[in-house]
């Protein structure tokens, strides 16, 4: 007599947990994003200016030679870059008309200098002030025409 009811009971559970768990039809509603604008940062009014250090003219200094990546001058704005490409201290000075300017001592392996000088017209000395690297060779002269 008991095992009946007992078994009528666990049926009856067993029904119920079945029917639980509703359909999962629901779909979420997909919540659109929005991308910001894109953020174009219009660049400053000091770009593009390329009258401000004029032309970009490098210097590279070794034993006992001074190279620059061009010999022949217009009047107008230069920018020496002056690298050290030697065994020892260099450095680079200029003279000449309306110009007399040197860079610090620039050691082996040290950062480039810029020199920033406007040429006119005539001839200019370019040289290493170290030492006596001058007269062993670091010594060469311009002429802006
Ligand atoms: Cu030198």
């Amino acid at each position: 007599m008991h095992r009946h009811r007992m078994a009528a009971v666990l049926l009856a559970a067993g029904i119920g947990l079945a029917g639980c768990g509703g359909s999962d039809n629901g779909a979420t509603p997909s919540v659109p994003t929005t991308t910001p604008p894109a953020a174009t940062s219009a660049a400053g009014p000091t770009s593009g200016a390329p009258s401000a250090s004029g032309t970009t003219v490098t210097a590279d200094l070794s034993e006992f030679t001074i190279t620059l990546s061009q010999r022949t001058f217009t009047p107008g704005t230069y920018t020496f870059v002056v690298r050290e490409q030697g065994q020892v201290t260099h450095a680079l000075a200029i003279k000449g008309p309306g110009v007399s300017e040197q860079t610090t001592s620039i050691r082996p392996g040290g950062a480039e200098q810029r020199m920033t000088v406007t040429l006119r017209a005539g001839t200019y000395e370019i040289w290493c002030p170290v030492g006596n690297h001058k007269a062993q060779g670091m010594d060469l002269t311009i002429t802006v025409a």
